[in-house]
């Protein structure tokens, strides 16, 4: 059974006339790293998880593989699974299969903002795991977490692929709180988060050399020409990331390479870009396990499993409330 609820309503389309108009406005200027995932966006994400220098999800990919069992019973083997961010699902397979085989699965709650990712996801899973009930919602998480759909006995809730690591720390902070708060007693977080490493290998993961990141990057600028009326040339922008090790992140960025105006007809709004003036697109912070902990501390979480992979590149940690 499938049932997916859409929530990008007007109300979605104002937020996101309102959040770029601010965004373009601001010094420096800024836009969120929700509006890279149209259709395009989301399969420009997932050549990404294939490229060589892009680890987290091969490292993710792998953890999961050997562990997923281990997380599955240290988790009381859950009935639901409910993921946010979900994209293609492609490592949930593992947890999903270690559900079914602890003969606890039943169903199968997506989260994400892109609808034809989460439409077609949710198809393949019926097709190869029998009996799934798949309930998901097509919402911006930030927004509407609180809808996502229950399902039967203990859930865990999966926030994979380092997406955490997209927000600031307040807004992280903040969801790690409202998550806490629909996770009940015997409930679970899984959480993904990349982790502190040497900076040519961070900034090489964000910098491949087939140019995949760069257009996934200024696919944010044709997704604001196609919903926003906006006339953003793509090749008089360059990808830029570096990471900032006090902040401990990466930066992510598109540098205007010469003085332009842009127009967004839908925001009746004209925007000047300086020669080489930069405007951020996207953090990815990276952790160490003190602060993973420090932040389910935060949020009256506490830290329950911690899985890495053998080149500690990367960790899974399971949380339950205090
Ligand atoms: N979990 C997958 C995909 C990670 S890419 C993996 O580990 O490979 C990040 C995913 O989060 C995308 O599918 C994107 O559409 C979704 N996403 C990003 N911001 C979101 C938001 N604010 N609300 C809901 N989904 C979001
Ligand atoms: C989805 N998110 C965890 C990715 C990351 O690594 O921060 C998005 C990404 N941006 C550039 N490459 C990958």
């Amino acid at each position: 059974m499938i049932a997916i609820d859409v929530h990008l309503d007007a109300d979605a389309a104002a937020t996101m006339a309102r959040d770029v108009r601010a965004g373009l406005c601001a010094y420096p200027k800024e836009l969120l790293p929700k509006y890279f995932y149209d259709e395009r966006g989301s399969q420009l994400f997932e050549q990404i998880t294939e490229l060589p220098e892009y680890y987290p999800t091969r490292a993710e990919w792998q953890i999961l593989d050997q562990r997923s069992a281990e997380i599955l019973v240290a988790a009381g083997c859950p009935e639901t699974l409910v993921e946010l961010g979900s994209g293609s699902a492609a490592k949930t397979r593992h947890l999903l299969s270690a559900m079914r085989d602890c003969d606890s699965l039943d169903t199968y709650v997506p989260v994400d903002i892109s609808e034809e990712i989460t439409q077609r996801t949710a198809a393949e899973l019926v097709d190869e795991y029998p009996g799934l009930n798949v309930r998901g919602l097509v919402c911006d998480f930030e927004q509407h977490l609180e809808r996502a759909p229950g399902g039967p006995g203990a859930r865990m809730i999966a926030f994979l692929g380092g997406t955490i690591g997209n927000l600031y720390p307040r807004g992280r902070h903040a969801f790690l709180e409202r998550i806490a708060a629909l996770l009940g007693p015997g409930d679970h977080l899984l959480l993904g988060t990349d982790l502190i490493k040497d900076r040519a290998r961070l900034e090489a993961a964000y910098n491949d050399s087939d140019g995949v990141t760069a257009e996934f990057n200024k696919n944010v600028l044709a997704v604001l020409n196609s919903q926003l009326g906006a006339d953003f040339d793509l090749d008089a922008f360059a990808h830029v990331a570096r990471y900032d090790e006090e902040a401990e992140r990466m930066d992510i960025r598109l540098r205007s390479l010469a003085d332009q105006e842009v127009r967004l007809d839908d925001l009746d709004l004209d925007v000047h870009f300086a020669e080489d003036e930069e405007m951020r697109t996207e953090i990815s912070t990276k952790f160490t396990r003190e602060r993973v902990e420090s932040a389910y501390a935060g949020a009256g979480l506490e830290l329950r499993g911690w899985f890495t992979d053998p080149a500690g590149d990367y960790a899974l940690s399971l949380a339950a409330l205090v």
